[in-house]
This record gives C-alpha cells, structure tokens and sequence, in this order.
C-alpha cells in the first residue's frame, strides 16, 4: 500500500508546486527597434522568499585568450563565484573596474590579480565570491582593449537574451514581481517593470540606446614568444 502511494503522493506534490510557479518571456528592442542580444533579464518576485533557496551553480569561468576575454559576458546569482584562467602564452591581468557615465559608478566587488602565462601554475585566480548583487567592468592593466561584464543577479530567476532579443525564465513564483533588464552598454538603470506573473507572462521593452555592433572574435594570434601589449 506504502509503495503505491508514496509515487502518487510525490506527483501531487510536483503538481502542486507547479500550480504555484509561472514562466517569464521577455523581448528586448533597442531604440531603433532591432532586437538586443546579451541583455540581461531578472525576475525579483515581491512574495516572501522561499524557504529554501535554489543550489548555486559551480564556479563560472572567464577565460583569456587571444588577449579578449572569454565570455564577454557572465551572469551568476548572489553568493556563486568565479574563477579567471590565463590561455595565453603571456601575462595577463584581471581588474574590477568603474563603469556608468564616465566611469563613475564603483563595481560591487573589486579584485585585482596578475596572471601569469598558461599552465605555469600561476595562471588561475582563486576563486572570487560574488556576494553583492550589480554590475562589474572587467579589464586588464596590460591591454587595455581587453573587457568583459559580469552582472550578479540579485534573485535566481534571471536569463540573457538571444540573438532574437528574447529571453526565457521558468520557474518563477506566481504573484507580483519586478522585471529589471540590464545591458553591458548601459550608462544607467533602466527602471523596473511591475509585473504580475501567472502562468506564462510575455512582456517586451525598448531600451533608450541601441548598443553598439560587437565585433566577431578575431582569428587566433600567431604567437611565437613575443608578448603584445594592446
Ligand atoms: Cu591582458
């Protein structure tokens, strides 16, 4: 009897959970209507918390390679880490650095490391708790041209938009939340969107700007020992 009604108990149970949580899609344009890819999407529910909070993910990694860094842009939730490894046969630098209008708004963590060439032992950082929800400019003191974003969502209810400007987020729980929606080439917050999730929610904004053509990764440098410094 126990065994027969244990399956059937824990498919209520996922069923009734599943009443209870709704679906996110965002569309985000820019000002001149074409879709924005890499905007950021977060979902902050304005219910309570809930009792348990989802596993965090495992350290992300940003790589760097062919002097750019790799990804571009990364998003974790509050408390995750992350880790840099030099892949270049050269040092490297890693560096939080200010960003909005010129350059006046403080990243929420700082940190500072040099790297050195691949596979030397000092090529990784340790890994860096990411404990404060915003945005952080990444850079290198040794090229200048190299960035990278990393944005800390402060819910995990969060998503990047595709090449179509669309973002999905499952699993949110139903009743009133705020949308917000961030982009690496923002000078500053858009406001948030109030919203009421049931079920599947739709919803779309335009952005103010329309952030620049990001250009393809180059091809791999030909190194042969020397070390470029731009
Ligand atoms: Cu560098």
């Amino acid at each position: 009897m126990t065994t027969l009604l244990r399956p059937a108990l824990y498919a209520l149970l996922l069923a009734a959970a599943a009443a209870h949580a709704g679906s996110v899609q965002m569309l985000v344009t820019a000002a001149d209507g074409s879709p924005v890819a890499d905007a950021v999407v977060v979902v902050l529910p304005q219910g309570p918390a809930p009792a348990t909070a989802p596993p965090l993910p495992p350290v992300a990694v940003i790589g760097q390679k062919n002097i750019r860094f790799e990804p571009l842009l990364t998003v974790v939730p509050v408390g995750a880490s992350v880790r840099f490894v030099n892949q270049d046969r050269f040092d490297h630098h890693v560096r939080s650095m200010p960003g909005g209008p010129l350059g006046s708004v403080a990243p929420v963590t700082e940190f500072e490391y040099r790297l050195g060439p691949q596979r030397r032992g000092t090529h990784t950082s340790p890994d860096l708790l990411l404990d404060k929800p915003g945005a952080i400019v990444v850079g290198c003191h040794l090229h200048g041209s190299m960035r990278a974003h990393l944005y800390v969502s402060p819910t995990p209810h969060f998503a990047v938009t595709d090449a179509n400007g669309r973002a999905q987020i499952q699993g949110v729980p139903e009743g009133p939340a705020q949308i917000r929606v961030w982009h690496p080439d923002q000078l500053v917050d858009a406001p948030a969107i109030s919203a009421q999730v049931t079920g599947a929610l739709a919803a779309s904004t335009r952005l103010p700007f329309t952030p620049r053509r990001r250009a393809p990764p180059p091809p791999p440098a030909n190194v042969h020992g020397d070390y470029p410094t731009q």
